[in-house]
């Protein structure tokens, strides 16, 4: 049997050339999912489309041979589980509502595992459309993260009012994480069970707070979630990105139970390699260089490329893809990674 190249590095194995996938693959900067996206009508309706949301889950895989695909859906689908309504008004991102931060509602009472039955067939379309030695990725946010979409209501620039919320009513902001580790738990074990081969949490929000924050409210809950995944789905592995984490990287890294950790654009690669070995690694490249291009570009991927050459490693950027990536210049950083 052929195992993907993205399982065996996720397993340890150095593998050359490197895994590749990206973060944002499918989405605005192709022109292929801009049309699915005009037929599907507004972003959530592509979410709770089976057919078209495993089609744009395969068009990068087949524009570029890339050796995993990602599941598309998004981390702000578990607020609707919990009760929130969802809206992405166009330029404006999401909106929530009620926001935790001005209501009284109580996100702990309803648990409407059934909204995301769409994209559990999602998944099963994907890995019934991708080869075997092609990974598919399920996803899930981390708690935090989420929650700081929850209790604003929409995106933050920083997370000065959050915070504060999590300090004026602690038994309120602990229920609202221990909500979300439920049904986070829930969704990843029914993407497993569909067909995901390897999972990550997203963490976005892992920056600019207190040490200790950081250990209590998103180390801990992303490592009890993926303890309990993998109690139900022994094997399955887990890949953690705890973005703008800093030094903290090294509790992630300290671990057990996460098989490998994505890079935020600020991490410095050698850093990295030399304090983070624990675990395989992952991205790292500034997405900007992307929309670049250039030699910009070429140097920094051949760079990165270089610097894990020799241990696990799984080629990817820092952050997502922005929608003025040029996909030509994603071909040739492609074709540079196997070179
Ligand atoms: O069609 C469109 O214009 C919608 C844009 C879009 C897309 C393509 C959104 C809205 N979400 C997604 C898909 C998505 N989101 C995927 C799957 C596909 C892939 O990666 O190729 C994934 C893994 C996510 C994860 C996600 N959603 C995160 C974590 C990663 C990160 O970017 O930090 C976050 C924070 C979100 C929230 C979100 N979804 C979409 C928007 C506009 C936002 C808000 C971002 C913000 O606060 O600025």
């Amino acid at each position: 049997m052929h195992e993907a190249i993205f399982l065996k590095a996720l397993r340890g194995e150095a593998c050359h050339p490197h895994p590749v996938w990206f973060m944002r693959q499918a989405g605005r900067y192709l022109p292929e999912y801009r049309a699915v996206r005009e037929k599907a009508g507004s972003f959530l309706d592509l979410c709770f489309s089976p057919e078209m949301a495993a089609d744009v889950t395969l068009q990068p895989i087949r524009r570029y041979d890339l050796d995993a695909a990602i599941l598309f859906a998004d981390i702000l689908l578990m607020p609707m589980v919990l009760g929130q309504d969802l809206a992405f008004e166009s330029g404006e991102g999401p909106k929530l509502s009620p926001a935790l931060g001005s209501s009284e509602f109580d996100p702990s009472l309803l648990r409407n595992m059934d909204i995301v039955a769409p994209v559990y067939e999602t998944v099963r379309l994907v890995r019934a459309g991708l080869a075997k030695e092609k990974a598919l990725i399920g996803f899930a946010g981390a708690p935090w993260t989420v929650a700081t979409y929850m209790i604003a209501g929409h995106g933050v620039k920083d997370t000065a009012a959050l915070r504060r919320f999590a300090y004026d009513q602690p038994d309120r902001f602990a229920a609202l994480i221990s909500a979300l580790e439920d049904v986070t738990i829930e969704y990843l074990c029914g993407q497993v069970a569909a067909g995901a081969d390897a999972l990550q949490l997203f963490e976005s929000w892992a920056s600019g707070l207190p040490a200790d924050f950081v250990r209590q409210w998103c180390l801990a809950p992303a490592a009890r979630i993926a303890g309990a995944v993998k109690k139900r789905h022994p094997g399955v592995p887990v890949l953690a990105f705890p973005k703008g984490a800093g030094s903290l990287y090294l509790d992630f890294a300290a671990e057990p139970v996460f098989d490998g950790l994505s890079l935020g654009t600020e991490v410095d690669w050698q850093w990295a390699r030399d304090n983070l070995s624990a675990k395989t690694l992952q991205g790292g490249l500034d997405p900007l260089l992307v929309a670049a291009g250039g030699d910009g570009m070429r140097d920094a991927a051949r760079r990165l490329r270089d610097t894990f050459a020799g241990s696990p490693y799984i080629f990817n950027l820092g952050h997502g893809f922005v929608p003025d990536t040029p996909p030509e210049n994603v071909a040739e950083l492609v074709s540079i990674i196997r070179e």
